[in-house]
Parts: C-alpha cells; sequence; structure tokens
C-alpha cells in the first residue's frame, strides 16, 4: 500500500493512520479529501506550551484559535475532531490531552484570569480541569470540552472561533520533540 502524507499548519498527516479504519476518496470537484463522508476542513499543529486555562508562575503562551468561517463551517454544523500525536508534559511524562472551546470573538484575556475567553460558548461537554501546580488556583471553566481521538461536536449557536490547548496544570516545561502533537478537523459536506 502506498503510504501519502499531507502537511497542513505545519501538522505532517499520515494518510495511512486516519484511514486505516475509513473510506478514502477524493472529490473530483475540488480535489478536498473526503473521508466517511467528512471533508478535511484543516489540520494544525499545537504548540506544548500553549493554553487558555489560567496559569499560575508559568511562563505559558496565549492558546491558538481558529476561525471556522476559513474553513465554512458554521453554527450546526457537524465536525469531527480528531487529535494527533502526543506532547511531553515533563522531562519524564508524555500526555496527549487535548481541549478545546467555542467562542463568539478571537479575544483572550491575560493569563491571570480565571475565564479568559470573554465570547466562550457551553456545550452539552464539559472537561474537569485541576487547580494550577503552583499556587493550586482553580482552573476550571464550564465551556471546555475534550477532543479524544475521535470526536463528533455540533458548532454551537455564535461559535465562530475554536480555541485548542493541550492540558496541562504547569506548561512552562513542556515540549513536543517531534512536532506531531495537533488537531484534524472534518466537516459533514452540506448536503
Ligand atoms: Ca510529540
Ligand atoms: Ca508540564
Ligand atoms: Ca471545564
Amino acid at each position: 500500500m502506498k503510504k501519502s502524507t499531507l502537511v497542513l499548519n505545519g501538522l505532517l498527516i499520515s494518510l495511512i493512520s486516519i484511514t486505516f479504519q475509513g473510506c478514502l476518496t477524493v472529490d473530483d470537484d475540488d480535489n478536498t479529501l473526503v473521508i466517511n463522508g467528512f471533508e478535511i476542513a484543516t489540520a494544525f499543529q499545537l504548540d506544548a506550551q500553549s493554553t487558555f486555562l489560567r496559569t499560575n508562575n508559568d511562563n505559558a503562551v496565549d492558546a491558538l484559535f481558529y476561525d471556522l468561517t476559513l474553513a465554512d463551517v458554521s453554527p450546526g454544523d457537524s465536525l469531527r475532531l480528531e487529535r494527533v500525536g502526543a506532547f511531553e508534559s515533563s522531562d519524564s511524562t508524555t500526555s496527549n490531552i487535548l481541549i478545546a472551546v467555542f467562542s463568539s470573538t478571537n479575544e483572550i484575556y491575560s493569563s491571570d484570569s480565571l475565564n479568559r475567553i470573554p465570547g466562550a460558548i457551553d456545550v452539552p461537554v464539559d472537561f474537569e480541569t485541576n487547580v494550577t501546580l503552583s499556587g493550586l488556583l482553580p482552573t476550571d471553566i464550564e465551556e471546555d470540552f475534550q477532543i479524544e481521538d475521535r470526536t463528533g461536536i455540533t458548532v454551537p449557536d455564535g461559535g465562530r472561533y475554536l480555541f485548542l490547548a493541550p492540558y496541562d496544570q504547569y506548561y512552562e516545561d513542556n515540549q513536543d520533540q517531534n512536532l506531531d502533537f495537533g488537531i484534524i478537523m472534518y466537516k459533514r459536506p452540506a448536503q
């Protein structure tokens, strides 16, 4: 079997790994890849030190956000979100926990705030986050959710941006040495 890869926003995607259970076709009209009826909308590599959670005594960077309108994704659309790869959460541990928040705006407040995303929109699921490693400050917000190997979700009313981040209690020591931690976003095409 020929191994194909695709690079989107720095993330190397093995088409073998994402199609081992699926049916891959190429839409002749616009060359989009279609897997089990979903089109690849985009993919990203994520910074292992980035977050939208509160931090304390931690030199983290602000989380990446994606404007869903760039992929023609609107509220009510069905998305399939897949995490790929893993990051080093310390010198001796690895993790692949990935969390996200839909927002009406791309604004993010400073890292000492608990509710850093003023436009955050709740979804039916929640991911409970633990206190900061330094100072044991609460970080949990209602609007976040976890992206696992395959997570289906509907874009909520007002959702224009998707903030994405690795989950950790201390970000400054994080690395992704082989730069493979990220997300692939698929959307169900309009019928
Ligand atoms: Ca990695
Ligand atoms: Ca860490
Ligand atoms: Ca939460």
